[in-house]
């Protein structure tokens, strides 16, 4: 969890992890990869030149609490995806879909018939994935791998509209707005932190936009808009480019759940279209990039186009809004709380990083217009 200090493990703890996993030749190296706010994770470089290098993770259990629904969810998605691949004569397919590595003596699935693909050492839980070689992330976007996005997410969403596999929402209530409303709510009246006093004018600003921005779980329960398989987390860094800029595949799987479509594009465009950071302490950085939404909408409608209904296409500019403002609710919420979820690199590292939201949903609002006609003029 955020506040909480990560202890590093040496050579003889990793060897003792991996260990527990079906992988290939021998470990030369393990160094930490990336920068998620969640799990922690590395890359396992193995000596031979012929078999893969690996990805191993430390699943944040007190975020993710049913690590066993979580892993189950992930191996539906991706042998769904690998089989729709496969079915479409893909090649490559090994670095379009991760591969997960099964976990030596563990077994799972209602009939007990297959090895898990996480191993818990009694205290932390494990996984090992395949590394994806020559691909690599990136922090920020430009228009045309924008465009790659919009499509890539939109063919994710698409190819797991008919997934059979019951997924279950591997934390409940993730994006219901409502939900996070009543969470900043429950802070603010124990405001555990001392914090609230500080931060009042930027609660009285969350609480004037509350019912406005509640409008998904509205349309649900009117029985106008469906929950579908999504992402949940669908940030600029949650993709692996090709050399050639195009995308291989998406990362990042432990929110995959049915949710509304709108958290897919709304928190790629939340990331991707700001051009400061999401935590940015210069708000005069933060704006949002008309060219980036109108990449990433065009490339999203070319794939997912054929499935969304037409009030799930209105409501795309209102989720390009939603989303910096959920992630500013919950901010202000871990921050008036002291801290407890998100990784902070500094004491009012969520303040600065609701303000940065909160200007993002600014500059959103006046682009709201443009947003519309331009939606509309690729119908
Ligand atoms: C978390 O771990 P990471 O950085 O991919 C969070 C997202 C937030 C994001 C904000 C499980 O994602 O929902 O949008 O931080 N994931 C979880 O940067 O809470
Ligand atoms: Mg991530």
């Amino acid at each position: 969890m955020g506040g909480r200090a990560t202890i590093i493990p040496n050579m003889t703890d990793f060897n003792r992890i991996t260990d527990h996993f079906a992988i290939e030749g021998t470990i030369e190296s393990v160094k930490p990869l990336g920068n998620g706010l969640i799990n922690t994770t590395y890359i396992v470089h193995t000596a031979e030149s012929t078999t893969p290098d690996y990805v191993l993770q430390r699943i944040n259990h007190h975020i993710f609490t049913d690590v066993d629904t979580l892993q189950r969810n992930i191996e539906a998605v991706t042998a769904h995806i690998r089989r729709k691949l496969k079915d479409a004569g893909e090649t490559d397919i090994d670095r379009k879909v991760l591969t997960f590595i099964p976990a030596k003596g563990t077994l799972s699935g209602d009939d007990g018939s297959h090895a898990s693909t996480y191993w818990h050492d009694g205290e932390s839980y494990w996984r090992m994935m395949r590394y994806i070689p020559d691909a690599h992330t990136l922090e920020a976007v430009t228009p045309e791998s924008s465009r790659y996005a919009g499509e890539a997410f939109g063919r994710f969403q698409s190819m797991l509209v008919d997934i059979d596999a019951n997924l279950h929402e591997s934390i409940p209530d993730f994006h219901n707005m409502e939900f996070r409303l009543q969470q900043l709510r429950e802070a603010v009246v124990a405001d555990r932190a001392g914090r609230v006093a500080e931060v009042q004018p930027l609660i009285d600003e969350i609480e004037s936009r509350a019912d406005e921005m509640c409008f998904a779980e509205r349309l649900h329960r009117e029985g106008r808009l469906p929950k579908r398989i999504c992402h949940c987390d669908t940030k600029v860094n949650n993709m692996m480019f090709d050399s050639d800029g195009r995308i291989l595949c998406v990362i990042d799987l432990d929110t995959v759940m049915p949710s509304y479509i709108f958290s897919d594009y709304g928190d790629f465009l939340r990331t991707g279209a700001n051009t400061g950071a999401e935590d940015d302490p210069d708000l005069s950085h933060v704006e949002f990039d008309m060219d980036i939404f109108r990449a990433f909408t065009e490339g999203y409608l070319s794939t997912a186009g054929a499935f969304l209904s037409p009030l799930e296409i209105d409501y795309l500019p209102m989720a390009a809004a939603m989303f910096p403002y959920m992630q500013a609710v919950r901010f202000l919420a871990d921050y008036i709380n002291g801290d407890t979820y998100y990784k902070i690199s500094y004491p009012d590292h969520n303040l600065v990083r609701t303000r940065a939201q909160l200007k993002l949903l600014h500059s959103i609002d006046t682009h709201m217009p443009e947003m519309r006609a331009f939606i509309a003029s690729l119908r």
